[in-house]
């Protein structure tokens, strides 16, 4: 009987994190596209390690740069990426090699979900971490995906405390990048919706979906900005893109697996 050949599909790379226990990170990029029929693969970063002794904190280990570049050689050698999506970094020297490959390889559908922080890194040194971001990799992206937090850090803003701000906002970081612009409102802004706004320098849209409980779910913004990388990966234009994220994401908040740490993890396989 002769092969029936499937179209291939079109491949994603996420450059992330490990989050060893799978709720966030490159895991949850992987399971998303997966989810989405989108061929994942990936480049680590840094490994985190939740420490269930410690309050569960964040324990960081960043990838030796020399061994980040290797896998990213070998993985643009191997394929024409179809979109790539940058998560967490996470120190200058890793944002240095990434950056570089990036300047070379120039993927034309590039999202940056700005993963400014870890609980596991120190101040300073995250400092210098976000800085590095916003020169070296922030101009690069055609997509960014800051939550409230990064949205404030990104925009110079002191608040984000209601829709109107988080379109200030997305018109910002818009304005000082050229990217579209989709800033995550969530869980964390007051009321009964859980709202991102999306800015692509002529359309704003307010996505709106009800809040699934009052917790944040480990996963939600990887999922969310890995969605995004899936579906501009199979052809969708950003807003598109950016509509069908969210829905994605509020069924595997729906269907969130619980654990013995107190969040529970974004489900992808509904
Ligand atoms: O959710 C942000 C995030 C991204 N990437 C990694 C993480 C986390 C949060 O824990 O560990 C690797």
């Amino acid at each position: 009987m002769a092969d029936t050949l499937l179209p291939p599909p079109p491949i994603a790379l996420t450059i992330a994190g490990s989050e060893a226990t799978g709720g966030a990170g490159a895991q949850a990029d992987l399971k998303t596209f997966q989810a989405l029929g989108v061929f994942g693969i990936a480049a680590l970063t840094c490994i985190v390690s939740f420490d269930p002794k410690a309050g569960w904190a964040h324990r960081f280990v960043p990838v030796d740069p020399q061994v980040i570049a290797d896998q990213l050689e070998a993985e643009f050698a191997c394929y024409d990426m179809s979109a790539v999506k940058i998560g967490m970094l996470g120190t200058p020297a890793t944002i240095d090699v990434v950056a570089s490959t990036l300047r070379e390889q120039r993927p034309e559908r590039l999202l940056l979900d700005p993963v400014l922080i870890c609980k596991g890194q120190e101040p300073g040194a995250a400092l210098d971490t976000d800085n590095a971001l916003k020169e070296h990799v922030l101009p690069l992206a055609t997509f960014v995906t800051p939550n409230q937090f990064e949205a404030m850090s990104l925009a110079g803003m002191d608040a984000i405390e209601s829709v109107d701000d988080l379109e200030t906002a997305a018109r910002r970081i818009h304005e000082s990048c050229g990217a579209a612009v989709l800033a995550k409102g969530g869980v964390r802004l007051a009321g009964p919706d859980a709202v991102d706004v999306y800015y692509d320098g002529t359309t704003t849209e307010v996505l709106s979906e009800p809040k699934i409980g009052e917790v944040a779910v480990s996963g939600a913004g990887c999922s969310l900005a890995a969605a995004i990388t899936a579906e501009l990966a199979k052809g969708r234009d950003p807003l598109a893109a950016a509509r069908a994220a969210k829905s994605f994401v509020t069924e595997g908040i729906r269907a969130r697996v619980e654990s013995n740490a107190p969040f529970a993890a974004l489900w992808q396989g509904v």
